[in-house]
């Protein structure tokens, strides 16, 4: 398995309805389910640098904005 499957197994997993784009409820779940606990700070500082990276601004994270967050 590759680091763009592992990658593209966890964007599956955390986008919970398929439509494409993480959103901040999603990544809540998402690491909630892994018992891990997300503050609203954690989510300010994840969304912004991830949006940043393409300027869509659009407040979800995008399988390329993911990939790059993942490669870093
Ligand atoms: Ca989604
Ligand atoms: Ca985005």
């Amino acid at each position: 398995m590759s680091a763009t499957d592992d990658a593209t197994a966890t964007f599956h997993e955390f986008d919970r309805d398929g439509d494409g784009y993480i959103t901040r409820e999603e990544f809540v779940l998402a690491m909630n389910a892994k018992g891990e606990e997300v503050t609203a700070a954690d989510l300010d500082s994840i969304f912004n640098a991830a949006d940043a990276r393409d300027g869509d601004a659009d407040d979800r994270i995008s399988f390329a904005e993911f990939l790059v967050a993942w490669n870093a």
